[in-house]
């Protein structure tokens, strides 16, 4: 008899990158994550917990951090051997198509009658053409799938796994198959107008950890046992429509049918921050702009934050005023800021909906940095409309002039491109035209392709009118490259980083340029062979390309957990598990 219900997977990219020559370039440069994009969305912790309240025994495998961490670790043996009644594969990120339909096929393959779920916004979006691989099952759609997960897996835990078509036909947001192999997509009824049915606090993530004793399969990402950020969720859809954005107003409405942000109530949300600093001593990202739901909103999480010791970053989507960063210094006084305006272009900005000037963005840096903001980072992107190789070129010389403006260390710009796709929702993706793009992939199977590509290059979904993939990869390298020897000339970074970096942009210039000559010259299976003889070099191309990842940490105290505080949880966890199966109560 199984022990666990449900057990979430989550897939890396491309299921045997460890065997592929892919060079991945700086697609996850700007992220925590390796290039096969190793973190599970932090919806895997609120449905837990969701499935937790309804006596529903969860796991979360993130197959994707073990894979990066251990070469001995074999994915399709832990599937073999995995006792659950239903497996939950996320495909969130699309980036995910070619690993989570394989890790899926492995589920089959070992599990045949388990029934296998999928959800997030790309299963959203491809529904009707995910669930007709014959190794899908169920699609749940939408931002907020923990209520109609529930009554699927109650319905299934009552059916053994074949639940009748009158009861699944009742669960809303779900896409299933008949026994004939008819496709039904129920009403996409249930989008919830606030976030304040949901735990956010990660403490079922605890229990699960030590109820399975398996502490490494539940880590969202590799680096994360160096480097435990925390996440704290604000909101669930965008009020903004960046034109790049698979989640914003225009990408939410198509595809959780949101016509409004959900928010979780202020309190609740500085109740978060002070849980999970029970739990680890690292920092916590606020997702989402806490200004979004209006200033009372926000003002009314600083009341209630206020006091809180750790640090915090918080992600801004507009021009900070000087009145609110002094805000944030007197409740937050250990903040860090994460701006992307994108470009120092205003043309740039305003063909993505990003209308503010750059007075506002420069206020912004003097006002967070001046009322004491630990670090400022500022982000800017390849692959825009509008934007030409001069235009991201001249962006670099604008960072160049705010390093020289703010210069004690704490400003550090960014650069990365819009990789590998354009999200689909996303205003480019669904009005290429209007937006002057070219979009190359538009199925699922086209982009699950598309990531069998030898090069983040040829990976790229898109060209716009102003760049062609070459010179898209091309600029991103050498904006890289520029603010690399920037960030080395203030101080930013130790020569010795830099120079690595600069190493690690010269060799995958250098391999891209092979691999495009390999292009042209050989056969298919020439192809294949050359690019395995290229795989160590283009392995240790990988990670890092454009900046050290490292740069994105911020610095913490290095007991990271607070194990007193985890042991007592767990144990007495453990306990109230056993008296409930004792007594049968849930
Ligand atoms: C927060 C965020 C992040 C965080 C991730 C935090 C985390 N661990 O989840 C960070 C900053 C790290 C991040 C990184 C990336 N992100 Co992001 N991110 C967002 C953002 C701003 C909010 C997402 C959110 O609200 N999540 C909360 C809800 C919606 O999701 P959730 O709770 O995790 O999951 C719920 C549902 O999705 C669903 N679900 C998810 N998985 C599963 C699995 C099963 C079995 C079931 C039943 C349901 C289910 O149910 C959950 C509970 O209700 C969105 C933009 C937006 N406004 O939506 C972009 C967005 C999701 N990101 C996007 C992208 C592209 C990325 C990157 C690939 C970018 C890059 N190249 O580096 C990386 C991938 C990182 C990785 N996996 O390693 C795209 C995705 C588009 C797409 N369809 O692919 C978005 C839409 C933005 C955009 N540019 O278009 N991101
Ligand atoms: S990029 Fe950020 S601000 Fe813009 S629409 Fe997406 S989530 Fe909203």
């Amino acid at each position: 008899m199984p022990s666990t219900d449900l057990i979430f997977l989550h897939a890396p990219t491309v299921y045997d990158f460890r065997q592929r020559p892919t060079l991945w370039g700086p697609t996850s440069d700007l992220v925590p994550s390796e290039p096969v994009f190793d973190m599970y969305p932090v919806g895997f912790s609120t449905m837990a917990a969701y499935m937790h309240q309804a006596g529903i025994r969860t796991r979360i495998a993130n197959l994707a951090a073990g894979m990066v961490r251990s070469r001995r670790f074999d994915p399709e043996r832990f599937i073999a051997r995995s006792r659950a009644r239903v497996f939950g594969i996320d495909l969130h990120w699309l980036p995910h198509a070619h690993g989570a339909l394989a890790v899926a096929e492995l589920v089959k393959r070992h599990h045949p009658q388990a029934p296998v779920v999928f959800g997030g916004f790309s299963a959203s979006y491809f529904h009707e053409e995910l669930v007709r691989y014959p190794q899908v099952d169920y699609v749940l759609r939408g931002d907020s799938t923990e209520e109609p997960l529930r009554q699927l897996m109650e319905a299934l835990l009552a059916s053994s796994g074949s639940a009748d078509a009158a009861v699944l036909s009742r669960i809303p947001n779900l896409t299933w198959k008949d026994g004939e192999g008819g496709v039904h997509a129920n009403p996409q009824t249930y989008v919830p107008s606030n976030l304040d049915h949901l735990a956010m606090d990660y403490r079922q993530m605890v229990r699960s950890v030590v109820r399975s004793a398996d502490f490494l399969n539940h880590v969202p990402f590799d680096h994360w046992l160096d480097y435990p950020v925390m996440a704290a969720i604000t909101v669930r859809g965008c009020k903004h429509n960046c034109a790049y954005c698979g989640g914003s107003a225009y990408a939410s409405n198509l595809i959780s049918r949101r016509t409004a942000p959900a928010y979780r109530a202020p309190e609740r949300l500085a109740e978060d921050l002070f849980r999970m600093h029970e739990i680890s001593r690292g920092p916590v990202f606020i997702l989402g702009d806490i200004r979004q739901a209006g200033l009372d909103h926000a003002r009314r999480f600083l009341r209630a934050v206020k006091g809180y010791p750790g640090q915090a970053m918080l992600e801004v989507f507009e021009p900070v005023s000087r009145e609110f960063a002094e805000e944030l210094a007197d409740a937050l006084p250990n903040f860090v800021i994460e701006f992307s305006p994108e470009s120092h272009d205003p043309a740039v900005r305003q063909a993505i909906h990003k209308t503010f000037s750059n007075e506002g963005i420069e206020q912004t840096i003097e006002a967070c940095l001046d009322v004491g903001c630990r670090r400022f980072d500022l982000f800017f992107m390849t692959g825009l409309p509008k934007q030409t190789r001069q235009s991201v070129l001249d962006g670099v010389t604008y960072c160049e002039d705010l390093m020289e403006r703010f210069d004690d260390g704490r400003f550090i710009p960014f650069v990365g491109p819009l990789a590998p796709f354009v999200d689909p929702g996303s205003l480019f993706y669904e009005k290429p035209d209007q937006y002057g793009y070219t979009i190359r992939c538009r199925t699922l199977e086209e982009h699950r392709q598309a990531l069998l590509a030898p090069t983040w290059k040829h990976i790229l979904n898109y060209e716009t009118r102003w760049m062609s993939r070459d010179d898209i990869a091309a600029v991103t390298y050498e904006a890289g490259r520029r603010l690399n020897a920037l960030k080395a000339r203030f101080g930013l970074i130790d020569a010795e980083t830099a120079a690595e970096t600069e190493e690690r942009i010269d060799r995958a210039v250098a391999l891209m340029a092979q691999i495009d000559g390999l292009i042209v010259r050989c056969t298919p299976e020439e192809l294949e062979m050359e690019l395995q003889a290229l795989k160590p070099q283009i392995d240790r191309a990988n990670t890092s390309t454009v900046c050290d990842k490292t740069e994105l940490d911020l610095p913490f105290d290095l007991k990271a957990f607070n194990w007193p505080r985890l042991f007592r949880m767990g144990v007495t966890d453990v306990w109230t598990g056993l008296r409930e199966t004792v007594t049968g109560r849930t």
